[in-house]
């Protein structure tokens, strides 16, 4: 028996030169169609960036007959529909003349505060939440210095740097002794550079327990028991840009230092927002684009100034971008005690 021949070694891909068609391309075409970018202007970005014309004219051809494509159609023509009426909602919502306006109240009755901005999804800024609070009298960035400043906190910084300092938040993560951070933020003016936030989960830290000693009666639509647990600090200078999200619960934001400007679209127009990513809409409202954001132009923005000592109250799925006009200090807490959750499943969509 002869041996068998030795397997020739395969031959090499020849090189075109092109990148190739992998399955992110092939992605790729599919939500651009969905976009309804035209054939034309797909295969001009796909060559720009170096994949053979030759390949592509007959794949974006192809996908629009791909049997997961017509199913991904039918589900974009179902979702349309519910976009429609969400956005006739709104129409509806704004041929109120106040609708562009924040309402700052007092002494609002339990039964209309939930009808009116709870049902109603309206923020409204409350001036009395906080009135008899030991913390509006006692908090202070020297106050935090004297008595937390030997703490660790874990705060945001290196921000400047990186235009998606949220969506990237947990690689600006530094930890640094509260003191040396609030000499910072005394010493260093206006800046989006550094910013303690929510994420820092201080309260629920035995050391900084007696804040919470500080908080006093809070409003009838919250559940006490649940303080601790549902309550964030924020400390940072003049200067801090939160960019455009929604949370995933309603929540109490009340300023106690400082003041800082809020402003909300409504969750009905999420549609308008470019909301590929999370909680997150790529809209800046200081600088809109609106050749990347068309349909932002059609979003109505309310906006409003906190002073120390209000309160606003942020209904579930608004969307919120907020500025810290002055050094600032403030406490969110989210223990409202009607049904307060927000589900989302929304997978990153990429190249838009
Ligand atoms: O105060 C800020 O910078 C952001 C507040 C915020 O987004 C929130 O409480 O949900």
């Amino acid at each position: 028996m002869s041996n068998p021949s030795a397997i020739p070694p395969a031959p090499r891909p020849i090189e075109t030169g092109f990148r190739s068609l992998d399955a992110g391309w092939r992605q790729w075409i599919a939500e651009n169609l969905l976009r309804h970018c035209t054939p034309d202007s797909m295969l001009a970005t796909m060559t720009q960036a170096g994949l053979d014309p030759a390949e592509c004219e007959p794949a974006i051809e192809a996908m629009a007959h791909d049997p997961a494509f017509l199913a991904a159609r039918k589900l974009q023509q179902l979702q349309s529909k519910l976009v429609s009426v969400v956005a006739n909602q709104q129409k509806l919502l704004e041929l109120d003349p106040l609708y562009g306006h924040v309402e700052k109240r007092s002494r609002v009755p339990l039964g209309e505060f939930l009808e009116k901005y709870v049902i109603g999804s309206r923020p409204v800024v409350l001036t009395d939440v906080a009135r008899d609070w030991p913390a509006l009298r006692r908090w202070s960035p020297q106050d935090l210095r004297e008595r937390f400043g030997h703490l660790d906190v874990e705060i945001q910084s290196e921000r400047s740097a990186d235009p998606n300092y949220e969506v990237n938040k947990l690689d600006h993560q530094r930890r640094t002794r509260l003191a040396d951070f609030v000499d910072r933020v005394l010493a260093g003016g206006e800046t989006n550079d550094y910013y303690l936030t929510a994420n820092n989960e201080m309260l629920s830290r035995p050391g900084f327990a007696p804040l919470l000693d500080d908080i006093g009666t809070l409003p009838d639509f919250c559940d006490p028991s649940q303080l601790a647990r549902r309550a964030s600090f924020w400390f940072g200078p003049a200067g801090t840009v939160t960019p455009l999200h929604h949370d995933t619960l309603m929540l109490c934001h009340t300023q106690i230092v400082g003041r800082k400007r809020w402003r909300f679209i409504s969750p009905l127009q999420t549609p308008l927002l470019y909301n590929h990513f999370e909680v997150y809409s790529p809209v800046n409202l200081d600088q809109p684009d609106l050749d990347r954001h068309p349909l932002f132009s059609q979003a109505t923005v309310l906006d409003v100034v906190v002073e120390p000592g209000e309160t606003v109250f942020l209904p579930l799925g608004w969307w919120h971008q907020v500025s810290a006009l002055d050094v600032s200090l403030s406490f969110s807490f989210s223990n409202i005690a009607v049904p307060n959750h927000y589900t989302f499943d929304n997978p990153r969509i990429t190249n838009w």
